[in-house]
């Protein structure tokens, strides 16, 4: 059949992203949802990933990915979603600001714009799409702060800027959370005075360090249903500011072109 077609020229094979991501778990879960008991899951990153995409898009190939919302590739490429009938992916959910136990007390400049950041997808595309363009994380943020001023006033509105307080704030190297970082940093170091350091670590790690304390806190928790897993564990020792975009979702994503819809119509 034409099912058995695709998974051959694919060898059974779904692009995802680094091990431990969310959508990782999620996947393999809903791999197991739909009995695609041959496929693989195949572990890379972001940029693995998106080159794939890339290569097989320009080729007019097919190619199945763990893909989420918002990213650039869907400003670059015409790819679609595939349906999940049985909800195996949780829906729509949000990205949530989450910090340590004790930064209230010690840092409230920090905490209280921590507890203020919130922008829109469009916000955070508009600078995932300048890093693709070529511009480092650091400009890209910049320029959009500078470019939205007004957003960025009432973030910081009535907080009192402390003298070179140093800081520090995990993240995972997904574009997304690349950009979102990168302005939260941006605005803490020039609107706020602190010194900010992000460090780029894994999601285990992201998540184990904020509740351990050795990080400060961090803007890249998909929940409630890409990090449950996380949030299951690491729940009691953090404190959730709650979400800093809404309207994300994760899933399978393919070309336009391929003739699949949803991950019912392959085994
Ligand atoms: N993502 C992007 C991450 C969160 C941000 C969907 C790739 C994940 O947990 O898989």
């Amino acid at each position: 059949t034409s099912d058995n077609a695709l998974g051959e020229k694919l060898d059974y094979k779904i692009i995802g992203i680094d091990a431990g991501a969310g959508s990782m778990v999620k996947t393999e879960e809903v791999m197991n949802l739909y009995g695609l008991d041959k496929w693989q899951l195949v572990e890379g990153s972001d940029a693995a990933m998106t080159a794939a995409l890339i290569k097989a898009y320009e080729a007019k190939e097919p190619i199945i990915i763990t893909g989420w919302t918002p990213h650039w590739m869907f400003k670059k490429m015409d790819l679609k979603y595939l349906e999940d009938p049985k909800n195996g992916f949780g829906g729509a959910e949000q990205i949530h600001t989450i910090v340590r136990k004790g930064l209230k007390e010690d840092q409230p400049a920090a905490y209280q714009f921590l507890d203020k950041f919130w922008w829109e997808p469009a916000d955070m595309e508009s600078v995932m799409v300048q890093m693709i363009d070529g511009k480092d994380p650091e400009v890209a943020a910049a320029e959009w702060v500078k470019n939205n001023e007004a957003k960025v006033a009432k973030w910081v509105e009535g907080i009192q800027p402390v003298q070179k307080e140093k800081l520090t704030l995990a993240y995972v190297a997904w574009d997304s959370e690349i950009a979102s970082s990168h302005v939260v940093e941006h605005v803490l170091e020039q609107k706020l005075g602190y010194e900010v350091e992000l460090s780029q670590v894994q999601t285990g790690p992201m998540w184990a360090g904020v509740a351990i304390g050795d990080v400060d806190g961090m803007v890249a928790a998909w929940l409630p249903s890409t990090d449950t897993s996380y949030l299951k564990k690491f729940g009691g020792q953090i404190e959730d500011l709650g979400p800093n975009l809404d309207g994300t979702k994760i899933g399978l994503v393919v070309p336009s072109y391929m003739n699949i819809s949803s991950i019912e119509d392959f085994q």
